[in-house]
Formats: C-alpha cells, structure tokens, sequence
C-alpha cells in the first residue's frame, strides 16, 4: 500500500495496529487524510470511527482489486512522501513529514554502511509505524532487493524457530527484544539452544537501537550468538544519524560515529559546536536526511532547528572520537520498550478520569523495558483507583505502551514553591517495592 500510495505521488501515513480507535482518529484527522487502507481484518473498529468523518474507506482486499489505469504522475523528490506520528516534549504527537529525496537519503546510507545487498534476508518483527521497522527494515530490504519476511507480532518464540531454521541474514531490534529473546533462549532445551545460537551465527549482522543498549544484555547476547550487537543511534525526525562500524571494533556503550551523509556535532546551552572530547552537549544533526516539517505545525518546526541544526534533546559526549548517549534534555520524554512516550500527553488523557483531580507521569528505569511508564495521582474527591481499573480505562483511550503499568495515590503531589509538579521527587515515590 505504501509503495502504491507513493507511486500515485500521495503521502502515506503508517497506522499503528495496536492502537484504540481515540490513537487511531487523532492521527487520521491531523494527517488530513483523504483515504484509509486497512486490512480486512480490522475493518470494523476502523470502519465506525470513520463514519462521523467523509473520508474514503477501502480494505486492503479492494485496493489490489482495484485496477487503474491512469497515468502515474512522475514524482518529485522534493515531494512529501511519509508522515510517521511521534511523542515530543510538548502537547499531543506531531506529524514528522519527510520527502522521497529524505527518505532516499536515509536508505542510501545504511545501504552503504551495512553493506545491504539483494543475497539479504531479515525478519520484520517491528511495529510498522515508526521509522526503525518501516525505514531500517522494510524500505532498505526492498531498495536493496534483499528478502523481508514480515511477522505481524512480536513472539519470543516464533523468532527463535525463525533464526534457527539459519536462512536468515541481517536481524534488528530493540534492546527490550534482545531482553525477551535472551529470556527465550534461556529457557529451552540443550538441543534447541543449539539449534538458536547456530542460526545466529550464519547471519551476517544483528543490530540494536532505539534505546539504550544495556551493557549486559550486549555481553549476554555474545554468549547466545556469537555476535557484538551493532549499536546504532537515529530518531524519526532524523533516520539514523550515529553507527558502530560494520567492519571493525564496535565498543559497548557508544553509537558509533556519524553514518555516511549525515552531519553532526554536540552544541552547548548557547548553541556553539563543542569540539572537544569529554563535554557533554545536545546532538545536533544536518543534512539530506534530516525531515522536512513538523506537519501543520510551522512553528514547532522553527523551533526544532537552530542555524539549520536539526535539535535532536538528546545528550552525549565524544570519547576517542565515538559517541555516549547520557540522556535526553527533557524529563518528559520516557522510552519504553523502544517506544518513544509523552509523559504530558499521558497525564492530558489521565486527568479526564473520575478519578484523578491532578496526577504525574514520570518514565522509572527499567531492566527490561527501558523505563516503565509510572503515575502518582491525587484522588478526586477521595474516590479509591486501582492500577486495574487505571489500566482498563486508559487502554481504550491510549497506545498500549502508553498505559501506566504503577500507580501511586498521594494527598498532595510534591511541588516546589511555584507550585510546579517537582518530577525528581515524583521518581522517588516510586523506590519503594511494586504494590
Ligand atoms: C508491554 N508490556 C509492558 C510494556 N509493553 N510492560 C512494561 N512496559 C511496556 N512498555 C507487558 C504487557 O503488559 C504484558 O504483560 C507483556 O508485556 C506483553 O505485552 P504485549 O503488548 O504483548 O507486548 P509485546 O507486543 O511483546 O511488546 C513488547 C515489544 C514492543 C518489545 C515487542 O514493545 C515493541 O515492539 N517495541 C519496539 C518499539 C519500536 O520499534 N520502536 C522504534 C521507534 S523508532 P503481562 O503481564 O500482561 O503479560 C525510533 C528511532 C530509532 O526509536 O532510533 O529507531
Ligand atoms: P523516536 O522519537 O521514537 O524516533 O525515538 C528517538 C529517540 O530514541 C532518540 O531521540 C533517543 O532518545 C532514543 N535512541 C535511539 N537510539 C538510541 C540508542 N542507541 N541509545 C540511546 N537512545 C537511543
């Protein structure tokens, strides 16, 4: 659908499967879109949140039975080709709008750095509407010519029958992944770790990102495959920006240096370029593969740049000329499970609850997850609230890796003497054990 969508010279907005019909309407609506795909299968929930909207509706099963046969349009590259909806630091998720010479940019520079080639073969385990599953994955498998076999849910299990039948080639994930296939592994028989560990070994290369790579789970997952996981560094706005070497020393902890095309510095408060080794800065990224605009939002686009530097928030420092993330500029951002979430636009839904008069999302470090999305509440008029019934209530309204997975009730948040929600303090609510 995509690759049709593109070909017809329209803008394609990747869908979240997992997501509550209140996820899917907002980005449907923002978008503007004029069309929705969907696959048959999820036909009727998609079906009667469009009702209320005039926009056309068709299932995957009648767009490939749709033949036309117009001209295409030649497509400029130039041309706005994807919008992929990502959390920020403010309000509700923005529209990242990148164009085919973007999206060329990006693909071309893995291709030459990973050394893609039609003879590759990958599993597609990601979700499809963010950058590391629809660009890495998928938009480099087909540019290269290489194989990509789509599996539509992540299963521990699945994989591991998948790698140990030893066809495939190149593997990524997100460290959560590697933490859930390390479980996996861990848990089989003599005979079938074997067989997992062999058909790792007859890949090619096995790559991580979006999140920290923790430096146990990358010792660990020697052990398992034989490989030293390439870490590398990107974020929607941007593709990929920061790479281990494929050939050479690839070194725990770091991303690596800039990926071909792309260039980047770190930039102090002030915005000047800090050149020397061991002072922390704000990555800043430019270049081909850098989007094109936050959509319908010119403002937050201006914002996003400095002297055309792309602002990524994140912080890190250069040690012998490679890369460590330290942590990202703003508390409300929180990375779970390679998901990237709003702690502002969670507490935005969370205060529509009967329950909740003010309430506090914070992101709490995690061995598996990353961080976990946690949230203290004060109670509305002293009605008592479950985790339970939170949970309930919010997955119909929230991504399931939005959802809070711990609670904690308070009189009063603690605030400082503005009166401003202190999140510092808010993370030390949640140091006790779990309820
Ligand atoms: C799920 N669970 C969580 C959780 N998500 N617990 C805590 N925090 C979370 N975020 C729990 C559920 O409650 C459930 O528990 C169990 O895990 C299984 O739930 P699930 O919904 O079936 O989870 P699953 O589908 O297995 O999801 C896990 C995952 C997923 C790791 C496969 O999070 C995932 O696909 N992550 C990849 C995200 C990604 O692609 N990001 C790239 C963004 S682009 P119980 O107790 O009920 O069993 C980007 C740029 C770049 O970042 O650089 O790449
Ligand atoms: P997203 O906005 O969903 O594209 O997520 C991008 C963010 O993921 C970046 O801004 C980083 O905070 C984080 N990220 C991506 N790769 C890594 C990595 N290798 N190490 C640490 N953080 C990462």
């Amino acid at each position: 659908v995509q690759w049709g969508v593109w070909r017809a010279g329209g803008v394609a907005v990747p869908l979240a499967v997992s997501h509550p019909p209140p996820e899917l309407e907002y980005a449907i609506l923002d978008a503007d879109a004029s069309t929705v795909v969907v696959h048959p299968s999820l036909a009727p929930s998609v079906r009667s949140l469009l009702d209320r909207v005039p926009i056309r509706y068709l299932t995957t099963t009648e767009a490939l039975a749709h033949t036309s046969t117009l001209p295409l349009p030649a497509v400029d590259e130039s041309r706005r080709a994807m919008i992929v909806y990502t959390s920020g630091s403010t309000g509700r998720a923005k529209g990242v709008v990148t164009t085919h010479g973007n999206i060329r940019s990006q693909v071309e520079s893995l291709i030459e750095a990973w050394k893609w080639q039609a003879e590759d073969h990958i599993l597609q385990i990601l979700p499809l509407h963010h950058v590391h599953g629809i660009i890495n994955v998928v938009t480099c498998a087909m540019w290269a010519g290489a194989r990509c076999q789509m599996m539509p849910k992540f299963d521990p299990v699945e994989v591991w029958r998948r790698i140990a039948r030893g066809d495939l080639t190149v593997f990524m994930a997100v460290p959560t992944i590697y933490r859930l296939l390390i479980a996996g592994w861990e848990q089989a028989s003599v005979g079938e770790r074997r067989a997992m560990s062999a058909g790792c070994r007859r890949m090619r290369l096995m790559i991580s990102g979006s999140a920290a790579l923790p430096v146990g789970t990358l010792a660990r997952w020697k052990e398992i495959s034989g490989h030293v996981l390439l870490e590398r560094y990107g974020m929607t706005e941007i593709g990929m920006a920061l790479s281990n070497p494929l050939d050479g020393e690839r070194i725990a902890g770091t991303v690596g240096t800039p990926l071909p095309g792309v260039d980047v510095r770190l930039a102090d408060e002030t915005g000047e370029a800090i050149t020397r080794e061991g002072i922390p800065g704000e990555i800043r990224v430019r270049g081909p593969t850098v989007f094109l605009e936050y959509w319908r939002r010119p403002e937050a686009t201006a914002q996003a740049f400095e002297d055309g530097w792309f602002r990524t928030g994140d912080m890190a420092v250069l040690e012998g000329g490679r890369y460590r993330i330290l942590g990202r500029t703003s508390v409300d951002i929180i990375k779970t499970g390679g998901f990237k979430v709003s702690a502002l636009e969670i507490e935005e839904v969370l205060r529509a609850h009967p329950a909740i008069g003010e309430c506090a999302v914070v992101g709490i470090e995690d061995p598996e997850w990353g961080e976990r999305v946690c949230v203290a509440v004060e109670p509305r008029n002293d009605i008592e609230l479950t985790l339970d019934a939170l949970q309930e209530w919010a997955r119909e309204r929230l991504a399931p890796y939005k959802v809070p997975r711990r609670l904690r009730c308070v009189r009063s948040l603690p605030r400082n003497a503005l009166g401003k929600v202190t999140k510092p303090d808010v993370c030390k609510l949640f140091s006790g054990p779990e309820d």
